[in-house]
């Protein structure tokens, strides 16, 4: 069924809701109330905003590296220990020093300015070879699967997405996959309530594969564009959990053949390298098409993003930097390397 939620009052899901605390309350006036696509700010300036702990740590410490009379080898160890502190990873970290290591012994890059120059390039360079474009005009319509483990923002980000594709005339819907939690439909409902997108949720503990069924049936009946399927938080190491979510994926595609078009994995950035693992076994599940870094605003470890994008050889395709429904963008390496290093 497609509902927006609240109106749904006589459902006994919506009963236990109305029962729920206080807090709850605030968590959709938080919604309802938080500002918009309608903010001022570029997106630029968003992301810049985003990123300036990483870029704050980044830019003091290297213009601390030269003028200390250093040797070449002091100075390219410290330019290593910079890099992991700002979790590029090792091996992103050796591929960089190792374009770095002539330069520096050579003079050319003899100061801070040119070394943050160099960085900027390797790292849009590295960045931009996994660009590739995201599948959403597909007909009848695409459908992107959205996966991680608990509270990395996969809700949120489902909602950002919709958000930002309705703006480009796309027609979305979203499905509340995530059936173990009351307040999960909930929320889900409320961002579909706000920004005007229809949400197919089912029973409180359903299969959520039976309401991805469901929701795909919809979405052709009601000719949309976009069908974003938000799931459960689930560990990467619960079997089980992991098995449902191939189920899932399973019952969309024999719905249509090549959906789901997209599978991302949500990443919290601050759990910096610690995210590989968990991207692997989800990628061996559900052979992912792309990642979704999000809270990249609190971190200082914004390099991370670098560092998973090398590890697993998958794109970053959106990037959240913030709370709010417009806080999220479609990663561009040109951006990121900018936003990492330019200060006003
Ligand atoms: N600062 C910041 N917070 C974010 C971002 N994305 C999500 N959040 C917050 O992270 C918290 C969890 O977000 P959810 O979208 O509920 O996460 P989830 O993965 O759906 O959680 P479960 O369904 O419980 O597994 C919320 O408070 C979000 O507002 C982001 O890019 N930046
Ligand atoms: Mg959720």
């Amino acid at each position: 069924m497609v509902f927006s939620f609240f109106k749904k009052k006589s459902t006994r899901l919506a009963e236990e809701i109305a029962e729920e605390s206080e807090a709850r309350d605030s968590t959709k006036d938080e919604i309802l109330n938080s500002p918009g696509a309608d903010q001022e700010e570029s997106l630029y300036e968003r992301l810049k905003g985003g990123l300036s702990r990483t870029r704050g740590g980044l830019l003091s410490s290297l213009r601390g590296v030269f003028g200390r009379g250093n040797a070449h080898e002091e100075t390219l160890e410290e330019i290593e220990a910079i890099l992991i502190q700002a979790d590029l990873g090792v091996k992103t970290t050796e591929k960089f020093l190792e374009q770095v290591r002539p330069l520096v012994q050579s003079g050319e890059i003899k100061d801070s300015t040119a070394l943050i120059a160099k960085l900027k390039d390797l790292i849009q360079r590295q960045m931009s070879e996994h660009v590739s474009p995201l599948k959403l005009g597909e007909k009848p319509f695409s459908v992107i699967l959205i996966a991680g483990i608990n509270g990395v923002g996969k809700t949120t980000t489902t909602a950002k997405i919709g958000n930002l594709l309705k703006s480009t005339g796309k027609k979305c819907m979203f499905a509340a996959c995530d059936t173990f939690r009351a307040g999960a439909v909930e929320q889900l409902g409320i961002w579909g309530e706000r920004l005007s997108i229809p949400v197919v949720t089912g029973e409180e503990n359903q299969d959520p594969a039976s309401v991805a069924f469901e929701a795909m049936k919809q979405a052709r009946e009601q000719q949309i564009d976009v069908l974003l399927i938000d799931t459960a938080g689930r560990l990467h190491t619960q079997k089980n959990l992991m098995e449902e979510l191939g189920k899932i994926q399973r019952v969309v595609q024999k719905s249509m053949p090549r959906a789901p078009h997209e599978t991302f994995l949500v990443l919290d950035s601050t759990t910096g390298q610690n995210a590989v693992h968990q991207a692997r076994l989800f990628h061996e599940m559900l052979k992912l098409t792309g990642l979704v870094m999000t809270k990249l605003d609190g971190t200082a470890k914004g390099g991370v993003v670098l560092g998973i994008q090398e590890e697993l050889n998958l794109p970053i395709r959106f990037v959240g930097v913030g709370e709010k429904f417009s806080d999220l963008q479609i990663f561009n390496p040109v951006s990121y390397s900018q936003a990492l290093f330019e200060e006003n």
